[in-house]
């Protein structure tokens, strides 16, 4: 059994105030668009659009994107780049957009570096940040986020389990061994 590292009102709490922190850091709300990674990371980043709405009044858009055709570990010589783009779900132009990469765990950084390359090749925007609910540490490569709901030191043979209530039927994060 897992051990709650962050229970409902704890994760309502820090996504509330990583918009807070969102909002702070741009400020404002102006350009800024959501980029969540699949899966979780794009419920957050819905989650952290609706914190937006209630406290700015603005509509901000919310991308998809599924990196697993840029993992560098992952073999796709197959695929040319347009189609790596046309299978993403952002609808909406990056170009010199502020855009806030979401997602759930931080850990070797090669789901961002490939995020960063996959935003890339959608257009030039004006700046990239990273939020994430948890940052587990280990990083393999020179990436760090600045929006972080919790820093959990884990082992490597440690699991966090992110779990929210759109797939999961409950809001908690836990630490598994
Ligand atoms: P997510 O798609 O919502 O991020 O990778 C598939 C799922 O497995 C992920 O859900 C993630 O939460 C979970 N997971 C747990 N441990 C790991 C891990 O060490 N690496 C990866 N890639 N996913 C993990
Ligand atoms: P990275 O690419 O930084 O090694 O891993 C980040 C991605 O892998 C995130 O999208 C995250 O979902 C998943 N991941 C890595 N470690 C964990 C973990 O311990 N728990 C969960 N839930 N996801 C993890
Ligand atoms: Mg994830």
């Amino acid at each position: 059994m897992g051990k709650i590292i962050l229970d409902k009102m704890a994760m309502q709490r820090a996504l509330t105030r990583i918009t807070y922190e969102i909002v702070e850091r741009n400020k404002g709300v102006d350009d800024l668009v959501l980029i969540g990674i699949k899966t979780r990371g794009i419920f957050l980043a819905t989650r952290i659009a609706n914190r937006l709405q209630q406290l700015e009044n603005v509509t901000i858009p919310v991308g998809e994107l599924d990196i697993t055709n840029y993992r560098d570990d992952i073999e796709h010589d197959s695929m040319s780049t347009e189609v790596r783009i046309a299978n993403n779900g952002v609808n909406f132009s990056v170009e010199n957009k502020r855009v806030i990469l979401v997602d759930d765990v931080l850990y070797t950084g090669r789901t961002v570096r490939a995020a960063l390359s996959a935003v890339m090749d959608l257009g030039r925007p004006k700046s990239i940040n990273l939020a994430v609910l948890v940052d587990r540490g280990h990083r393999e490569l020179p990436i760090r986020a600045d929006f972080v709901g919790k820093n959990i030191p884990s082992s490597q043979k440690e699991k966090i389990r992110v779990m929210v209530e759109e797939v999961d039927d409950r809001d908690a994060v836990e630490l598994t061994k």
